[in-house]
């Protein structure tokens, strides 16, 4: 029923949530602003500017474009010094299983990660040969929740967008693969994720055999 698995990559395969979230606090307490943990929902899968955006509408400052472009690139500085001590350690557990389960299945696997740093991050976790295609979200119109992230990942690999299985974790990531025609995989709960057409747990209760 599929030949493609298209991935998210933090909250699916890695756990750099909360790496990307310290990174957003430390900025914020440099400009006064304090996020709260329950802050760091909001801001999965949204990208550096959209991001960004949210936390100085939350502590109500207002900056140039310019401004926020150094905002942004002195929060991506603290972020990149993480990844770069990732390992595969740091894999979430059963990522790498799930990737090989995909690949023994004969599916196309492409990631559809809203990161820019995601190439990197894949090398660090010792996966990047495990992909088919990596959709690059500077190569797109419109970040999640629009469906050109994954739209772009399944043309990478060929694939028709109702023949691809997305998988996510994000409420914005669910909606862009629902928006594409795609199946839904959702990594959480389902209470949260109530557009996708299936919630696993987590990544560990994930197995592609169930849906082909
Ligand atoms: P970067 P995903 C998203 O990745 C993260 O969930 C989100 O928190 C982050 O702001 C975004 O990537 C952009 O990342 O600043 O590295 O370009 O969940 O789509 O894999
Ligand atoms: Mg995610």
């Amino acid at each position: 029923r599929f030949d493609a698995v298209l991935f998210d990559l933090d909250g699916v395969l890695a756990d750099t949530a909360h790496i990307h979230f310290a990174a957003w606090r430390r900025l914020g307490e440099e400009l006064g602003i304090h996020l709260e943990p329950a802050f760091e929902e909001k801001l999965k899968g949204v990208d550096r500017m959209g991001s960004l955006e949210l936390i100085l509408a939350h502590g109500g400052v207002t900056r140039t474009a310019e401004e926020k472009r150094v905002l942004a690139d002195r929060k991506n500085g603290y972020y990149t010094a993480a990844v770069a001590e990732q390992t595969p350690d740091d894999l979430l557990p059963g990522a790498r299983r799930v990737l090989e389960e995909a690949r023994d299945a004969g599916l196309k696997i492409a990631l559809a990660s809203a990161s820019r740093n995601a190439p990197p991050l894949l090398e660090q976790l010792g996966i990047a040969p495990l992909f088919d295609a990596i959709a690059d979200p500077a190569a797109v119109k419109a970040p999640k929740p629009a469906p050109d992230l994954f739209l772009e990942a399944a043309r990478l690999v060929g694939v028709a967008p109702d023949r691809c299985l997305g998988i996510e974790d994000s409420v914005a990531g669910i909606i862009s693969i629902k928006d594409a025609g795609m199946v839904a995989v959702g990594i959480g709960d389902p209470t949260v994720l109530t557009r996708a057409d299936y919630v696993v747990p987590t990544t560990a209760q994930l197995h592609i055999g169930d849906f082909l």
